[in-house]
């Protein structure tokens, strides 16, 4: 897809400010740090629109991006961070929960996954509710530009065989591997 737009919407702290105007929604859920704003970027071929950082658990709302004024990017918080308090980390269930049950123009979800890792167990929490609900999704394997390719070869094996119905995709937001794979299965979605 060619990117003619690409916009900073905004930050919603709150149930309230979720936006629900009928315009088709990607969202991008995995662990904090896993690189679901790079992943953003990445697609974009914009830089800095979505805040990467070092310090994992930054992202603590939810971020819009309005791509070609056709649909939506939807940054969600990463879960999993030990640093943060058990009561976020319980909502951070409550809240993914809330938001993908209730956003009815959501198209797909992006499930990122780290690829020198299998699977996580709240990976496989994510995958397994997404099965269950019967949600669209794809899963992307992020860094994929930090191990060999053979190396690489053998870690999707492993989370392929954990996540058997997932489509899974490696992605590098360095070297831009897999880009073009994963803006099919968007692009698809949003038809
Ligand atoms: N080498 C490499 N580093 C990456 C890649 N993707 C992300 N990173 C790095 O991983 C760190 C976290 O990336 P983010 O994109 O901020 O991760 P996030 O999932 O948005 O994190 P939170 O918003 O805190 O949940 C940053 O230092 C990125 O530069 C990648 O494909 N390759
Ligand atoms: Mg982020």
């Amino acid at each position: 897809m060619k990117v003619t737009s690409a916009e900073f919407i905004k930050s919603a702290y709150t149930r309230e400010h979720w936006i629900n105007d009928g315009t088709p929604e990607i969202a991008f859920l995995g662990r904090s740090n896993v690189g679901k704003s790079s992943l953003i970027n990445s697609l974009l071929g914009r830089k800095g629109l979505a805040r990467t950082s070092n310090t994992p658990g930054r992202t603590q709302c939810i971020n819009y991006f309005r791509i070609n004024d056709q649909f939506y990017f939807v940054d969600l918080p990463g879960y999993g961070y030990a640093k943060v308090s058990k009561m976020m980390r319980a909502d951070w269930g409550v809240m993914a929960e809330e938001y993908l049950s209730a956003s009815p123009e959501l198209r797909l979800c992006v499930q990122l996954i780290d690829s020198r890792h299998p699977p996580t167990k709240l990976d496989m929490q994510l995958y397994e509710w997404l099965v269950h609900n019967q949600k669209p999704f794809v899963v992307v394997a992020t860094k994929s530009d930090k191990m060999s390719q053979n190396e690489l070869s053998k870690a999707l094996k492993v989370s392929r065989s954990a996540m058997p119905l997932a489509t899974l995709l490696p992605h590098s937001s360095t070297t831009g591997r897999g880009r073009d794979e994963i803006w099919s299965v968007i692009s698809e979605s949003v038809r």
